[in-house]
């Protein structure tokens, strides 16, 4: 498969009319620090799909997604078949029964794997004991994103120091933690608050994935499991917006820097939407705009905005990524830092897909 059928991904500049430069510089490849990339090569390409395998190792970022907890690995084990792109799993649990359930290259165990209750703070003093195992799991990644729930021990404690971890490797470190819904009580809330506080302070970008927020969002009327298919939908869509746009090389590539420097410092939102047919562009962008993980009042304070589009290669046209960039410029900040990036996806040809990470 030629990669450009796959995937492309462009700069928001080149849309602009006064910066119409289309590079096809392999910038992410040339920022990130010398790693072993290469050496690690044969190891990868036996652990990817076979028709991204195809692709060739030279197109490919090394994206590491970190599971932790029970959530963690529940999820991860989910995005496998919904993520259809090469990404290694490195599992980290307390609990060796649910440990061994994650599909994972790796797994670390964090004490005695039993199933007692152990605080954050235990946790984070086992995590920090399995420094060098970290270390080495996620030496040369490109991007580490790190999934887990917060508000319990395992994810509340170990993930702030996977993502030290990741961060000083000099991967993009992604932490895209699920907050508990709001009747597992105030102490539990109290917990993953301070959880995300300490996630915050060490990683590149936080997309926080609030069950309350979405629990809101859906009608009373709604099956509980909606709510976990929606989490579930937007670590998907943190996925595709960051990694997605990035870790291929397209026609033109979303620098990695360029994401860090847009949705660092705070946290980031998270919106998506998708719609079919002549108003698809309209109608998508606007459930993105207003999702309520996103927020329309952040949207329009946010100093950094990233936007990806995803439908089928031959139907995506000029006019349509036009018309998204201009919906979203109608309620950004004039002087927002908007990157743009879009990929073919392979679901129903008159699908389009827009997510949006704001920040
Ligand atoms: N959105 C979402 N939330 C989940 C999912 N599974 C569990 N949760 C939430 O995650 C929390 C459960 O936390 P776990 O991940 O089991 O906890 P842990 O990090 O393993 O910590 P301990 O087991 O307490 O050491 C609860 O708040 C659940 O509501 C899921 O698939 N999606
Ligand atoms: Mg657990």
């Amino acid at each position: 498969m030629d990669r450009r059928d796959f995937l492309f991904s462009l700069t928001a500049s080149a849309l602009s009319a006064s910066a119409p430069v289309i590079g096809l510089a392999k910038t992410v490849a040339n920022t990130a620090p010398q790693k072993p990339f290469f050496s690690q090569r044969e190891e990868r390409l036996s652990q990817v799909t076979p028709p991204l395998a195809e692709i060739g190792d030279h197109d490919l970022l090394r994206v590491v997604v970190v599971a932790i907890g029970g959530a963690g690995g529940d999820i991860t084990a989910r995005l496998r078949p919904a993520v259809s792109y090469p990404f290694e799993t490195v599992a980290v649990d307390t609990d060796l029964i649910g440990l061994n359930r994650v599909p994972a290259q790796r797994r670390i165990l964090l004490g005695s794997g039993g199933q007692e209750q152990l605080s954050p703070n235990d946790v984070r003093l086992l995590a920090k004991s399995k420094a060098p195992e970290i270390t080495s799991a996620l030496a040369g990644a490109d991007i580490v994103l790190i999934i887990s729930s917060l508000g319990g021990g395992a994810g509340t404690g170990a993930a702030p120091v996977v993502a030290a971890i990741a961060h000083d490797l000099g991967a993009l470190t992604v932490g895209v933690p699920v907050l508990p819904f709001p009747f597992e009580g105030l102490r539990r809330n109290q917990i993953a608050a301070a959880g995300l506080n300490a996630l915050a302070r060490r990683a590149d970008i936080v997309v926080p994935i609030s069950n309350a927020d979405l629990l809101h969002s859906l009608p009373a009327g709604a099956p509980f499991s909606d709510v976990f298919a929606q989490s579930q939908t937007a670590i998907e869509n943190v996925y595709w917006g960051i990694a997605g746009v990035t870790a291929l090389q397209g026609l033109v590539s979303v620098d990695l820097e360029d994401i860090r420097t847009t949705l660092a410092g705070t946290t980031t939102g998270i919106g998506w939407g998708h719609s079919q047919g002549t108003s698809r562009t309209r109608e998508a962008t606007q459930s993105a705009m207003q999702h309520p993980l996103l927020g329309i009042d952040r949207l329009k304070a946010a100093r950094g905005i990233q936007v990806s589009i995803r439908a089928e290669r031959t139907s995506l046209k000029i006019r349509e990524i036009n018309d998204v960039m201009t919906a979203l410029r109608a309620e950004a900040q004039p002087d927002a830092m908007i990157i743009f990036g879009a990929n073919y996806h392979e679901a129903s040809p008159d699908m389009l897909e827009v997510s949006i990470l704001a920040a």
